[in-house]
């Protein structure tokens, strides 16, 4: 998978070298640009935003610099070309040994039947969910177009529908200074669903929400700590009753924290006659 990112602040991108991403970019699995949106203005003040037509406060961002940004990203032309994708800053010990090359085009040599994806970050964009993630988790080429909070000339991405498949995009319901942190939340949702950047791909299969629910409590040694102790049930060894339990904990949770997904849950036909006991009780059920 290929990722750009189109930012008046490059260096709020620094994290995706570091850790997991740092690892997937090493391993070749993607390849990240960041590109600064100034490169693409004309004028000695490089000035990337104006004063919003019909008067109020705040500026909007330019259209003739974001346009051909845009473009050239799209196509791997003019200052997108030449810019220096995301190294990770750890020795490259398994740069050149992937067998995974085939799977992101180079910069401007997308299949001409799929445009690549632009997500713009905005609070009043659709809000972004796990589905989301796991849906472009498998994309060839995703642009992110990072604005201010006053936001980007509509007419930008009116525009872009013509270049990409074009999503705006929120993740929760708070105003950012910026779309910047919002990319790197979405990044990272996105490239730990992709095979071979988690450790173990079934890590993920429990993760909260993947099934509809929260995800219950997790323990490790020493059994006892500061005079608690972990559930024994855990200690068991009776893998059917850590799973009733663990279902048990994922309920209750769920319908102390997160009554919305416990009701689609329910709607969508995802619990069975135990479950609906263990919630009707309020507690999980003794064997
Ligand atoms: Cl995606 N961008 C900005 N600027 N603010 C936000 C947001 C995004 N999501 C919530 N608040």
């Amino acid at each position: 998978m290929r990722l750009d990112v189109l930012t008046i602040f490059p260096e709020y991108l620094e994290p995706l070298r570091h850790a997991l991403l740092g690892k997937a970019i090493e391993q070749d699995i993607i390849q990240v640009g960041v590109h600064n949106l100034r490169e693409w203005t004309s004028d000695v003040h490089q000035a990337v935003d104006d004063s919003p037509y019909g008067g109020g406060p705040g500026m909007v961002m330019k259209p003739s610099v974001w346009g051909p940004a845009l473009d050239d990203v799209a196509a791997g032309t003019g200052p997108a070309a030449s810019c220096s994708d995301l190294i990770s800053s750890v020795p490259h010990r398994l740069l050149g040994t992937s067998s995974s090359d085939a799977a992101a085009p180079r910069l401007g040599e997308e299949s001409p039947t799929t445009k690549p994806l632009l997500i713009v970050p905005t609070p009043a964009g659709v809000p972004f969910t796990q589905d989301m993630a796991a849906r472009w988790s498998t994309e060839k080429h995703v642009v992110f177009a990072c604005g201010r909070y006053e936001g980007i000339d509509q007419r930008v991405v009116d525009d872009a529908a013509n270049t990409y498949r074009v999503e705006e995009v929120s993740i929760g319901d708070y105003v950012l200074i910026g779309g910047e942190v919002a990319v790197l939340v979405m990044v990272e949702a996105i490239v730990r669903l992709i095979p071979g950047v988690l450790g173990n791909a079934a890590s993920h299969q429990d993760d909260s929400f993947q099934n509809g629910l929260l995800e219950g409590p997790s323990y490790t040694k020493p059994r006892r700590w500061r005079g608690l102790d972990v559930p024994a049930v855990l200690l068991s060894g009776n893998h059917g009753k850590v799973e009733r339990w663990r279902r048990d904990q994922s309920l209750l949770k769920t319908a102390a924290r997160r009554p919305d997904l416990l009701e689609a849950a329910q709607e969508a036909g995802l619990l069975t006659k135990r479950d609906q006991q263990v919630l009707d009780a309020g507690t999980p059920l003794e064997e």
